[in-house]
């Protein structure tokens, strides 16, 4: 090769770019799956925007998903995180939503992929951090992609809804949800507005199958004094939460409004063995839905698998669906849960 008399000096090293997360469809482009290169992953069917699997830097999985879940969009997926909306269970009562399905249309629908953005909040060379790990241009390297974080965003809207689902709920909205997956948490976020020249009212939901090791040795805390109403009995009846744990030995569904719930929402903490094993947050989602289907509900869902299952679940479901959301033309509601790992809530 010619060397040429001025080539240019090199150019000076600087530590390259850390690795990026990586986001890449299913090969029948029905889902995504975002992998942080510390190798936590996350994967959503865009049939409800469904997240179907969240797994921890050890390939654990977070999440319960029935062996015989449907995934090929016949029916709402059994597991994972679905989508409530407009309305959570059915309102026969309720006139512009007593004729959808059972938790709505969110769940049923084909959510459209808009794209995905990555964030990392680099260590400063000043930071204890950056200095015990950045002794080299690897070490930088490595511990900006400890930080890293990616989201994915997925839309909804009226135009996009099946013909049946349009009639029944006639209303003009756009929806979009961003599942945003961390090296030690998952955020999931849903913005819903109103498209419409009338106001409609809606319910909200997260309804997320987390995945325990024993549901016998499973406590939940956070919803000590919280009110709540328990749709086991018959009637369905009023209850105050006066044990500081909760704990499931039986069929459980209760729908609870968390006392002293603001302006920040009391933490939900799930703990296995009294350890600390998720951490729920919430954001102006002032509802929490504690589902057990226990033995015999278990039996009944012919897409729960195992029927044995109901021991290695447990459904904490961050909502407002205690009382209808009236959105006015051009309004829009907000609400999030974070799932953090362990006991950490900052
Ligand atoms: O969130 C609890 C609940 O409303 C239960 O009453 C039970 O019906 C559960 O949802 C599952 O509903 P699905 O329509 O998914 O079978």
């Amino acid at each position: 090769m010619v060397d040429r008399a001025r080539k240019p000096s090199a150019l000076a090293t600087t530590p390259g770019l850390p690795p990026q997360p990586q986001v890449a469809f299913s090969s029948d482009n029905s889902s995504v799956t975002a992998t942080l290169p510390t190798g936590e992953s996350v994967s959503v069917l865009l049939y409800g925007a469904t997240v179907v699997s969240w797994k921890d830097k050890n390939g654990d999985e977070k999440l319960w998903l029935s062996e015989a879940a449907k995934l090929d969009g016949s029916k709402p997926v059994r597991g994972g995180i679905p989508l409530v909306f407009p309305v959570f269970g059915t309102a026969p009562d309720h006139a512009q939503t007593k004729s959808l399905p059972q938790h709505g249309f969110a769940r049923s629908s084909r959510w459209e992929f808009l794209g995905k953005s990555t964030s990392e909040s680099t260590p400063t060379p000043t930071t204890p951090a950056f200095a015990a790990t950045a002794t080299s241009a690897a070490g930088a390297v490595a511990a900006a992609a400890a930080d890293m974080s990616v989201k994915l965003d997925f839309g909804l809207s009226s135009s996009s809804l099946s013909e049946d689902a349009r009639q029944k709920w006639p209303y003009a909205f756009n929806a979009i949800y961003s599942v945003t997956l961390n090296t030690d948490s998952l955020t999931t976020n849903l913005v819903v507005t109103n498209d419409d020249e009338r106001s409609w009212e809606c319910q909200v939901l997260m309804h997320t199958y987390l995945r325990v090791d024993d549901i016998t040795t499973t406590s939940i805390t956070g919803l000590s004094s919280a009110s709540y109403i328990d749709k086991t009995t018959s009637p369905i009846s009023t209850n105050t939460q006066t044990s500081p744990v909760l704990t499931i030995s039986s069929e459980t569904d209760r729908v609870y409004t968390p006392a002293g719930d603001s302006p920040a929402s009391v933490p939900i903490t799930v703990l296995s063995n009294d350890k600390p094993k998720f951490t729920v947050l919430r954001d102006n989602l002032s509802n929490v839905v504690v589902w057990n289907p226990w033995i015999e509900k278990a039996k009944g869902m012919a897409d729960f698998e195992p029927k044995e299952g109901y021991k290695n679940m447990l459904c904490v479901e961050p909502g407002a669906v205690g009382t209808w959301q009236v959105l006015e033309p051009g309004d829009a509601l907000e609400g999030a849960q974070t799932i953090v790992l362990g006991g950490k809530t900052e």
